[in-house]
């Protein structure tokens, strides 16, 4: 079934639809498709100051580097043991993997092991590869299931994935997300490698898949909790020319919302065609609208498009950062409400990011429009970068747009989805870069290097692109048709340039800084007119004809709209498709978040080659918290968090007006904050944030500590009388293991002791408002918050106040 990997060599990227025959013959084209074919990042070679060094850093540091920790934190033990299992060993260590979903770091990272492998052969890595997918095949049960969580011990599975096969999965088992893994990393190494023996394992499940749902009787009707399968298997179509796969997928994106039960996280409150707005989990809403995209392409379903396309209006006019990160909110990792883009609280998990590029670089394959490029670009240059450490080995799994100091990056994750993605996604990146449909070819990233592009009619084209791009403004395409040709080179004018930094009115330049595009052919000036985003230069093409692309890159001031509440009175500094942002070692002080950057300052920018590998940087004056003047620098978003903790903006303020959201100083917001376990920003207790209804506000959590006691502390910055306090419990019933204490005290301090405060009244557990807890007058210099954690629950504070 599986054969010709020599003809393959156009398959590896996400939309070349070419189905293998059963002879092992010529590739035969499905019945539907993209009308628009990525070329393949195999044919395409960068050899620019941007990109390829990332990509080297990723193929090799953070991928030998992720392997590592794969192996160090357990997860391809969870495979061995559930292979010595399967062979009737005996196990002494039947722990579950510690998430459900552990089997799917290993799998992320073979797939980008197996991008790198596509372009550079490495024995090492090859035989690495072979290794690890014999533990995993090992792990198999005999007619297909592939789940560590239960496989393991099938009596005690993971406590997510309950007691019987499949069906906890709308919620959180997470099976069919380790089936949509493992079917992309399968894709992935068998079209890098020639090998079956993931693919085979790949299939064996994904038949087993076929038979257990579907819309028959004898089958089950359940939607993917965590959506990726749908790709996975739209993968498996393409690789394996069989329908049932492609039937599958479209199986699970219509079954979703088409019974009762479902909710937003999920996207499953209604079925998708139905569906206008981006909602839920922002990682598995992505996944969603991609595999959608790649149902809609494969079986010409129209309706998918329709939603996917009201989706992304939803999503570019009202919930994209100006990074193209998307899920503002940490509660259930989610996209916010319309115009919720809080800055300080911003999650944008770096998954989401990739999940942004893989759904608007299908949109553009449906479309053939360049402003799903300009939000692709946006993403990679920006909120997706930002997720890797420049060394290759720290990374973000939120990116907020501000940093008040205490957030950094990590080595590694618990739950380690995020560098993962990073490591499978950037191997791939040169794959965007180019497309073509007929016998036109899109220009749709710009970095120096060579493809090698046949069109549909079999002419061979090559295309070298000579730019320092993002930092120079010039783009040179020398274009070398092996005979005279005739191609429409659609060279893509970024939004950037033409005034408008995303597609819709969510930001806008607010400067008239200015230059037109200009472009020349062999040297002359052409006049132009833009198509969807694009010049297409339509004639006949001979060696060595250059086109000469002029992208003026003048630093540009970027406000939002008005109803975003937490860019009011800011702006963003952009230059080119890179989004910058003031970092505390390059600014007087290191205090970045109440610089006032006068709308009359003049900025410039510096190219500086030994500052954090080479970037731009933005220069001026700006004033401090005092209304003094002092020197400015910010650095691109993407490179910040590379020189320790500190104060990170990406909005600036640029008036020293009292903004939305400025707070004045309180005992408790000036207070010290120490705590039995650092959980998760602690300092959100004492940020004056509650929730409002509105927008995502900062927490803090004690996850995944559970059932013990906890304790929080405010040292005050001076003695003080006090008499209540108020506590805004956080808890995540439903997404979470966070619920309100089982019981609570107040202490206080006395001559260095801790005293329950006197005639307490109180001590109240109710969410979503402040439990006040008055007593009889003390004055001190420290309260204390005793939490005892109901049993199994862990436990978590949005605020923290005293008066
Ligand atoms: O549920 C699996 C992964 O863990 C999700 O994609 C991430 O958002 C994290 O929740
Ligand atoms: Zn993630």
């Amino acid at each position: 079934m599986i054969m010709n990997f020599q003809s393959m060599a156009g398959l590896l990227a996400l939309g070349t639809c070419l189905l293998l025959s059963k002879t092992g013959a010529a590739p035969i084209p499905p019945a539907h498709n993209y009308p628009v074919q990525p070329v393949s990042f195999t044919a395409v070679h960068f050899d620019d100051v941007f990109w390829s060094p990332r990509i080297e850093t990723n193929r090799a540091t953070t991928i030998p580097y992720a392997f590592e920790q794969g192996e160090k934190s357990g997860r391809m033990y969870n495979f061995e043991r559930a292979g010595a299992v399967l062979r009737g060993e005996k196990v002494a260590d039947l722990k579950p993997p510690g998430f459900p979903f552990d089997d799917t770091d290993p799998y992320k990272v073979l797939e980008g092991a197996s991008f790198g492998l596509a372009v550079q052969p490495d024995p090492k890595m090859d035989a690495y590869l072979d290794k690890l997918i014999a533990v995993i095949a090992a792990a198999q049960e005999p007619d297909g299931y592939l789940y560590t969580a239960r496989t393991i011990d099938p009596e005690h599975p993971h406590k997510w994935s309950g007691p019987q096969r499949w069906l906890r999965d709308p919620d959180e088992s997470h099976e069919l997300y380790d089936a949509g893994h493992l079917f992309e990393a399968a894709c992935a190494h068998y079209q890098a490698t020639g090998k079956t023996n993931l693919l085979n394992v790949a299939i064996k499940e994904a038949d087993l898949l076929c038979q257990t749902f579907g819309p028959a009787t004898n089958q089950l009707h359940l939607w993917p909790g965590h959506e990726i399968v749908e790709m996975g298997l739209a993968k498996l179509y393409r690789v394996t020319g069989q329908q049932r796969y492609l039937d599958l997928a479209r199986y699970f994106v219509d079954v979703r919302g088409s019974y009762p039960g479902g909710d937003d996280y999920h996207q499953s409150r209604i079925p998708p065609v139905k569906q206008t707005e981006a909602v839920g989990h922002a990682v598995r809403a992505s996944y969603l609208y991609s595999g959608m995209a790649d149902v809609a392409a494969f079986t010409g379903g129209t309706e998918y498009i329709d939603a996917i396309d009201a989706i992304w209006n939803n999503c570019v006019d009202k919930k994209l950062y100006i990074t193209g990160g998307i899920g503002a909110r940490h509660n259930g990792e989610a996209f916010g409400a319309n115009y919720e883009l809080p800055n300080l609280s911003a999650y944008n998990e770096t998954c989401a990011a990739v999940g942004n590029c893989y759904w608007n670089q299908r949109l553009f394959l449906l479309h053939g429009d360049a402003k799903y490029v300009d939000v692709l670009e946006r993403t990679l240059y920006n909120g997706m970068l930002a997720g890797v450490s420049l060394d290759g080995t720290k990374f973000f799994y939120p990116n907020p747009l501000e940093s008040d100091g205490h957030y950094e990056r990590s080595p590694w994750f618990g739950c380690a989805c995020c560098p993962g993605n990073i490591a499978r996604f950037m191997a791939s990146i040169p794959g965007y870069a180019y497309a073509q449909q007929g016998d036109s070819i899109f220009v749709n990233l710009f970095a120096a290097g060579t493809a090698d592009i046949t069109l549909e009619g079999g002419a061979k084209i090559r295309l070298a692109q000579k730019t320092r791009y993002p930092w120079d403004d010039t783009v040179k395409i020398v274009v070398t048709p092996e005979q005279k040709t005739n191609l429409n080179l659609a060279v893509r004018i970024p939004g950037w340039a033409r005034g408008e930094p995303v597609p819709g009115d969510l930001y806008r330049f607010a400067d008239t800084n200015t230059k037109p595009v200009t472009l020349k052919l062999n040297g002359k000036a052409v006049k132009f007119e833009i198509q969807n985003g694009y010049v297409h230069l339509d004639r006949q093409w001979q060696a060595g004809d250059t086109v000469e692309l002029n992208l003026p890159m003048p630093i540009r001031r970027v406000v939002a709209n008005d109803k975003v509440k937490a860019d009011i009175g800011r702006v963003a500094l952009e230059r080119g498709p890179v989004v910058f942002c003031a970092e505390w070692p390059d600014n007087p002080d290191g205090k970045v978040r109440n610089l006032v950057l006068p709308d009359t300052e003049k900025l410039t920018a510096e190219f500086q080659p030994h500052l954090l590998n080479g970037v731009e940087t933005i220069k001026g004056h700006a004033l401090n918290a005092d209304g003094k003047e002092q020197k400015f620098m910010a650095i691109p978003y993407y490179a910040w968090a590379n020189r320790g903790k500190g104060e990170m903006t990406v909005w600036l303020r640029t008036s020293t007006n009292t903004l939305p959201g400025d707070l004045q100083p309180t005992l408790a917001a000036t207070s010290k904050v120490s705590f039995s376990h650092p959980g998760s920003g602690p300092e959100a207790i004492n940020d004056q944030k509650v929730p409002n209804g509105f927008e995502e506000v900062p927490l803090f959590h004690w996850w995944p500590r559970k059932g013990g006691e906890e304790w929080v502390q405010y040292d005050f910055a001076r003695r003080a009388k006090i008499s209540s306090s108020d506590v805004y419990w956080f808890d995540d019933t439903g997404h979470g293991e966070c619920r309100v204490p089982q019981s609570w005290k107040l202490l206080y301090r006395e001559n260095g002791e801790w005293k329950p405060v006197p005639d307490a009244t109180g001590y109240g557990c109710v969410t979503e408002k402040f439990n006040r807890t008055s007593f009889t007058p003390v004055v001190t210099d420290g309260l204390r918050l005793d939490i005892q954690l109901q049993t199994n629950w862990s436990a978590g504070i949005y605020e923290w106040k005293v008066q």
